[in-house]
């Protein structure tokens, strides 16, 4: 069978590149598969652990978890069809990165580019090397570790499907070679996940600057749409959007970042093609009008989300509840993974 797994970072509400890359497939995920009629196992984890590889306030951090906690479940995760939980109430993440750090050559850590742009973005070095004592000093040891407590997350349920946006593919990839290792290592235990990356819109990119990914931690709210935003605070994001002077829509990343964006923006939100979206956007000449149709397209597309939000805001203890049973059932599952792995590695 199929095991699905899947993180999402505490680190602020979700938007619409989290919605796009990875949350709009968690809930198709949800669904019987068109050829094998199978419905895999889902494990949707809320990655706490993750979200302090960068200083976070504590209180901050607690509310965020249970916001999105509860925005998942307005987007239609369904806790009878998938696992939801925190990270750091089923302990043997923890413990399973452990053991593939014993494993993983520094060197393939040094590869990644996150942590890279992390640390331009936290303290303005622009290092490029592991050597270099400017950036080494500020680098935390959790933030360089990231991609292997990620790896850690998806094999201790064996997840064979990880459905993310296209930003996260570099550190699947990791996760693929330390699965490999292993097996090689100590016999097969892990199988090797696979990425599931949307059709359209696997990077959306921010309304400020569209060379770069629209994220939680980005400093300017206006450079990202919060699947909370009103209709109004979408109108007012959209229209200050950077685009060109160019006249017409046309698709061209290159040259025209920001129309593209917001082109693969639409093309999402009314799950139709970019060949289509384009077709549909041909006639309009002006930017504002172009801007007011995205923005209608996406204040449509939330607004089922937004007011099963307001519903389930109302009731914080169901949110709880699930959390619990999340934990509960991921623990049953983990515990079994981390078993065998200490057998083989001889600590048991
Ligand atoms: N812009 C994006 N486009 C498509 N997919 C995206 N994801 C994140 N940003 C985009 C996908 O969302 C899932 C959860 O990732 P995350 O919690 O790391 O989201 P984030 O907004 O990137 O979070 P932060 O806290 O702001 O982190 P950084 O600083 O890393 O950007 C993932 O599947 C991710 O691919």
């Amino acid at each position: 069978a199929r095991r699905v797994f899947s993180g999402i970072q505490p680190t602020g509400t979700p938007h619409l590149g989290n919605y796009l890359g990875a949350l709009a497939n968690w809930t198709r995920l949800q669904e019987p598969d068109a050829v094998t009629g199978e419905i895999p196992l889902n494990y949707y984890s809320i990655v706490d652990l993750h979200a302090i590889t960068m200083p976070q306030k504590p209180a901050e951090l607690r509310q965020a978890k249970l916001d999105v906690a509860a925005t998942l479940l307005a987007c239609g995760i369904d806790p009878q069809r998938s696992v939801m939980f925190e990270q750091s109430r089923v302990g043997s993440h923890a413990e399973l990165a452990w053991i593939f750090n014993c494993i993983t050559p520094v060197g393939w850590l040094g590869r990644m580019t996150q942590w890279k742009s992390k640390m331009e973005k936290v303290g303005g070095s622009h290092a490029q090397s592991l050597t270099d004592e400017t950036l080494t000093s500020g680098l935390k040891m959790g933030l360089f570790d990231y991609p292997v407590l990620m790896a850690a997350d998806i094999l201790l349920y064996k997840g064979t499907h990880v459905p993310v946006g296209d930003d996260q593919i570099q550190h699947l990839e990791l996760a693929r070679d330390i699965a490999a290792l292993f097996n090689k290592t100590f016999g097969y235990t892990f199988p090797k996940p696979e990425a599931i990356v949307p059709p359209a819109a696997k990077r959306v990119m921010s309304l400020r600057d569209p060379t770069s990914k629209m994220s939680k931690s980005d400093p300017s709210d206006y450079s990202r749409l919060n699947l909370i935003d009103t209709p109004e605070i979408i109108q007012s994001k959209i229209a200050k959007a950077t685009t060109d002077g160019i006249r017409g829509v046309t698709y061209d990343p290159v040259e025209r970042p920001g129309v593209s964006n917001l082109l693969g923006i639409y093309a999402a939100m009314r799950d139709i093609s970019m060949e289509e979206a384009v077709k549909e956007c041909a006639d309009i000449t002006s930017t504002k009008d172009f801007k007011n149709r995205v923005a209608e397209s996406i204040i449509t597309r939330l607004q089922p989300i937004q007011s099963e939000l307001v519903r389930l805001q109302a009731d914080p203890g169901y949110v709880t509840k699930v959390l619990d049973d999340g934990a509960m059932r991921a623990n049953q599952v983990a515990h079994e993974t981390i078993e065998q792995v200490y057998k083989a590695v001889g600590l048991r």
